[in-house]
């Protein structure tokens, strides 16, 4: 059986693209879009609304009914899963789930109930922090402490204590809930809270992943002793230890055989985060390609050949599924802006692309905007900093073509500052996600970069990365076969940087990063 599936837990829905390694086909690729099809759970973006916006958590439940919508349209569509040779996923990074029971002694799930009850009584914490939550400073600043300062963390995690990661959301859990935290047995991430329901056991978390909570000790590729008694007591054992992420954990559970027809004993590969997924998705595990991801969150990342860190202080080293490392720096305000901006404005995509393509010009005539619809991590802002400078008009808000330019040549300008550290001049830059087919978005970051930027045919890296995982770990592919098949760019959709707009950003760069050290400066709380 050529035939392997890959699933994506990402912010707001979940995806499953079913490849064919004999044929280099993509036989399926459907989403369940979480805020359309689970109205329910008041989450219309996936997350759930809080007076504080720094605190942005999700019902794990969501992705329990997701997972149940999508394998039963999948057999709708007619796909047999049955013919399905292994399986691997990807979730959104950071996400932690707290289980009072350990999938373990569940062991396997009835057909009595629906399956979101069978689950909400495993958990400790009704809601799960997910990578938007901004809410941990002060832990962050504990963990600090106790590892022996910053300098030390990064050494030893590859990342400053970070709000989102999951130690310091598991240390602000332990201190604001101490009995629910007396009957936390397990915890997991996204990833691996994914890969145990699919196999109704407890899944370890994978090394890839692994490495974005503040825990992982990247040179013995296991959890830290000093980090996990800094972050809470008792952790130790409410963590597995983490596996490399080509690992077999498991086979699909007989309930989801029985109901979608998976065969018996089909294996399940360690899920991984979204990102070191869509790395392997992009044919981009060798390090020398950047990639830009312009999803829920915007990111940049490649693969390193030795882990670097960032002296900045804002860029993460992950772990890369295919062996070694990655260098990744994440913004909160990637389509968050672009959609607040397109729907203040009353701009469809199509209009977006031509307000930047043919209304308007690099520099966009000296109108800025600082694009902080909600808490930024890149650089932290505590708030969200939204902020219009330029003509009267502009800031009053007449005028669209040139409210799209800003948003988009504000993000590309960010992304091209944050991301120095990683390497310089990477040429050709890969662009994936939603945003990635927009011909406007990708003159923008062309000429930002000054390189050419290519989409990929596959517009869902991180769900055919985990595809290629599962394929990979069965298989005994090579990742570069594998990629050359699966991850092609989609070179007629490329678009090379005008030279001519080259000094127009270095300028522009300036003053954005100018007027962002002001905000960050009035904004910043210190630790
Ligand atoms: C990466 C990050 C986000 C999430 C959501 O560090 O926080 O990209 O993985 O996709």
């Amino acid at each position: 059986m050529a035939r392997h599936l890959g699933l994506d837990a990402s912010t707001q829905s979940l995806t499953a693209l079913l490849i064919d390694v004999d044929t280099g086909a993509v036989c399926a690729n459907h989403s369940v879009v979480f805020g359309e099809r689970l109205p329910q759970y008041q989450s219309p973006k996936g997350f759930l609304a809080h007076e504080d916006l720094r605190v942005v958590h999700s019902n794990p439940l969501l992705w329990v009914e997701a997972l149940e919508l999508l394998l039963g349209d999948l057999v709708t569509a007619g796909v047999a899963l049955g013919d399905v040779a292994s399986v691997s996923g990807a979730g959104q990074q950071h996400g932690s789930v707290y289980l009072a029971r350990s999938f373990d002694d569940v062991g396997s799930w009835s057909f009595d109930r629906p399956l979101q009850d069978q689950v909400a009584p495993l958990l400790s914490r009704r809601t799960a922090p997910i990578w938007m939550d901004s809410s941990t400073s002060t832990e962050c600043a504990e963990i600090t402490a106790a590892a022996g300062g910053e300098d030390r963390l990064v050494e030893v995690t590859g990342s400053r204590a970070i709000e989102r990661f999951a130690g310091p959301q598991i240390r602000k859990f332990y201190k604001d809930a101490p009995a629910e935290w007396a009957r936390t047995r397990e915890i997991h991430l996204v990833s691996s809270f994914m890969a145990s329901l699919l196999t109704a056991s407890s899944v370890p978390i994978d090394l890839g992943d692994a490495a974005g909570m503040n825990l992982l000790d990247l040179g013995t590729a296991t959890w830290s002793p000093v980090l996990l008694d800094a972050t809470a007591p008792g952790l130790a054992a409410k963590l597995r230890r983490p596996v490399p992420s080509t690992t077999r954990v498991g086979v699909v559970a007989a309930y989801f055989v029985t109901k979608y027809g998976f065969a018996a004993n089909t294996p399940v590969i360690a899920f991984t985060g979204d990102n070191p997924s869509s790395l392997i998705g992009m044919g981009a595990s060798r390090p020398g390609t950047a990639v830009v991801s312009l999803g829920t969150s915007d990111t940049v990342f490649a693969a390193m050949a030795a882990p670097r860190t960032d002296p900045q202080g804002y860029g993460h080293v992950f772990g890369n599924p295919a062996g070694g490392f990655m260098a990744l720096a994440c913004f909160a305000n990637g389509s968050l802006a672009r959609e607040a901006v397109a729907q203040r404005f009353g701009l469809g995509w199509d209009a977006f692309a031509d307000a930047i393509l043919t209304h308007t010009r690099p520099g966009n005539g000296g109108n800025l905007l600082l694009p902080y619809f909600v808490p930024e991590i890149t650089p932290r802002l505590p708030a969200p900093a939204e902020r219009w400078f330029g003509s009267e008009d502009f800031v009053a808000g007449r005028e669209p073509d040139s409210a799209a330019r800003a948003v988009v040549e504000a993000q590309a300008l960010n992304l091209r500052h944050f991301s120095r550290w990683i390497g310089e001049n990477f040429d050709p830059i890969l662009v994936t996600g939603g945003a990635s087919r927009n011909p406007g978005i990708l003159r923008i970051l062309a000429d930002v970069f000054q390189a050419t930027v290519v989409p990929l045919q596959v517009s869902n890296s991180s769900a055919l990365g985990a595809a290629l995982r599962a394929a990979q770990a069965v298989g005994g592919h090579d990742w570069a076969a594998l990629a050359s098949r699966f991850s092609a760019p989609a070179n007629h959709l490329a678009v090379a940087p005008d030279p001519a707009a080259r000094e127009v950003y270095d300028v522009a760069g300036r003053v954005l990063g100018q007027r962002r050290d002001e905000a960050v400066a009035k904004l910043f709380v210190k630790r």
